[in-house]
């Protein structure tokens, strides 16, 4: 068993459909025991593309999936929501990113294949990804450094 902390996020059409649309498709998952989610957040685009407000959140997974047939789960999900990629970084319906994952144990599982590396590259740098993770795992740290700590480090670094 494995729990997963994918991100989700969307910023074209109807934003909160399509977050549903996701826990709902994952929950029905084989391999998946259950779904719970932090709040959805309004979130400003973050990156160089020009483009509308995120409706972000984390979703908790424990999964006995292995970690590259979560990422087929995903992907397929996305498809299903209409995802085209056309930019990269650009407008999404849906996108789903896995952020972390740990084992039984709660220690870390690191992941580096050509189509799937966790931790997710950029994560410790986003708050639309940390602050949603901080409401579904308020003690989480990251090479020493606590979760909240990082936000507020973000927070006067964008300042
Ligand atoms: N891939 C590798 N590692 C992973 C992983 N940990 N989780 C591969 C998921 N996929 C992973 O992704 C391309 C490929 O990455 C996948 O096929 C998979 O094999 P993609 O979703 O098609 O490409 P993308 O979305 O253009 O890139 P990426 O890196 O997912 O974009 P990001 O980093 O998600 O950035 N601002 C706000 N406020 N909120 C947002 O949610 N999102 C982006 C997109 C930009 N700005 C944003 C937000
Ligand atoms: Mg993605």
């Amino acid at each position: 068993m494995y729990t997963y902390y994918i991100g989700i996020g969307s910023n074209l059409g109807d934003r909160e459909g399509y977050l549903a649309f996701a826990v709902s498709e994952l929950t029905n998952t084989d391999g998946v025991r259950s779904v719970s989610h932090s709040s959805w957040m309004e979130t400003p685009p973050w990156g160089p593309v020009e483009q509308g407000p995120f409706l972000n959140g984390i979703l908790k997974v424990p999964a006995t999936l292995e970690p590259l047939a979560m990422l087929d789960t995903i992907l397929h999900i996305e498809r299903l929501a209409g995802r085209q990629r056309e930019i990269h970084w650009g407008p999404r319906t849906l996108d789903l990113d896995i952020v972390w994952i740990e084992d039984e144990q709660g220690h870390p599982v690191r992941v580096k294949e050509t189509t799937l590396v966790v931790p997710h590259p950029y994560f410790w740098e986003r708050r639309f990804v940390l602050e949603p993770l901080q409401e579904v795992y308020p003690t989480f740290t990251y090479e020493g450094v606590s979760i909240s700590s990082r936000i507020e480090e973000l927070r006067l670094l964008e300042a």
